[in-house]
């Protein structure tokens, strides 16, 4: 039985990057019979003109879809994303379009779902991952990001708990409410991490060496980082009530 996935991509602003990845992606799909790959793109109406580019290459490959919608963050364009196709396959990938998450791991994150995982997570943070290049500040912001999300949201579990490059079994996805996390920013990474945890979700992460965008500028904002402090709280206190109505 050929399987369906489909890889999600959010983009803000990402029209330097969209082409070559969504190239790089389609060339990939060609050489795995065993699966159907749709790769949509959830933008939020990009004022670059990634939404027009999207839809040129759509044209070209039958397999590339653009969703629009507007500026509410990466998490909130996952969410609506995830939402739209969740019913219509077995695997989502979720990955950046700034081509930091090589394409080339996918066929590795495809076989341990086969296996039987039922998230796997490109890890920067386990033997063979990386960051190389990575200034000190951004190795401090990523470095306390992890502490957080293990040590106060309970995710002891993951080492990289803020990694996008995801497959995740769809059937998984379909036991969660995902509009109901509250999360617009980079915090859903964690939030939707903490529901599979504790929906006892088989996790495996795959070394991943991350390089740095050369092209377009990063979206990350104070705003998110704000967001990100406060929902590690918010799990925890999550994680406590769960504790307590289960006892
Ligand atoms: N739809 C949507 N996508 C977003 C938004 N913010 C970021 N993204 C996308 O989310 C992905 C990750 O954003 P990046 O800016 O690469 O974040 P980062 O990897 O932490 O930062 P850099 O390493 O500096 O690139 C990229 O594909 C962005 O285009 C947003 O508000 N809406
Ligand atoms: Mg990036």
């Amino acid at each position: 039985m050929v399987k369906n996935v489909f890889i999600i991509i959010p983009t803000y602003n990402e029209a330097e990057n969209v082409a070559p990845l969504l190239e790089q992606i389609h060339t990939l799909s060609t050489s795995l019979p065993e699966y159907h790959i749709d790769i949509l793109v959830a933008d939020d109406s990009s004022p670059d003109g990634t939404a027009e580019l999207v839809l040129s290459l759509a044209q070209r490959f039958g397999n590339v879809h653009l969703l629009s919608g507007p500026k509410e963050g990466m998490g909130a364009a996952y969410i609506r994303a995830i939402s739209a196709v969740a019913n219509s396959c077995h695997v989502i990938i979720t990955m950046d379009a700034d081509l930091s998450h090589p394409p080339l791991m996918i066929p590795q994150f495809l076989e341990k779902i086969d296996e039987g995982y039922d998230v796997v997570i490109g890890s920067r943070y386990i033997e063979g991952g990386g960051t190389p290049g990575w200034s000190l500040t951004r190795q401090l912001i990523s470095y306390f990001a992890n502490a957080m999300a293990r040590s106060i949201a309970g995710l002891y579990s993951v080492h990289d708990c803020t990694s996008s490059y995801r497959a995740i079994r769809t059937s998984l996805l379909r036991k969660i409410s995902l509009e109901s996390l509250s999360t617009k920013g980079y915090a859903f990474a964690t939030a939707s991490l903490w529901e599979y945890v504790h929906k006892n979700a088989k996790i495996y992460e795959i070394p991943l060496i991350f390089h740095d965008r050369t092209k377009g500028a990063t979206k990350l904002q104070y705003s998110d980082m704000i967001e990100y402090f406060f929902n590690c709280f918010r799990l925890r206190l999550k994680s406590l009530t769960r504790n307590t109505t289960e006892r």
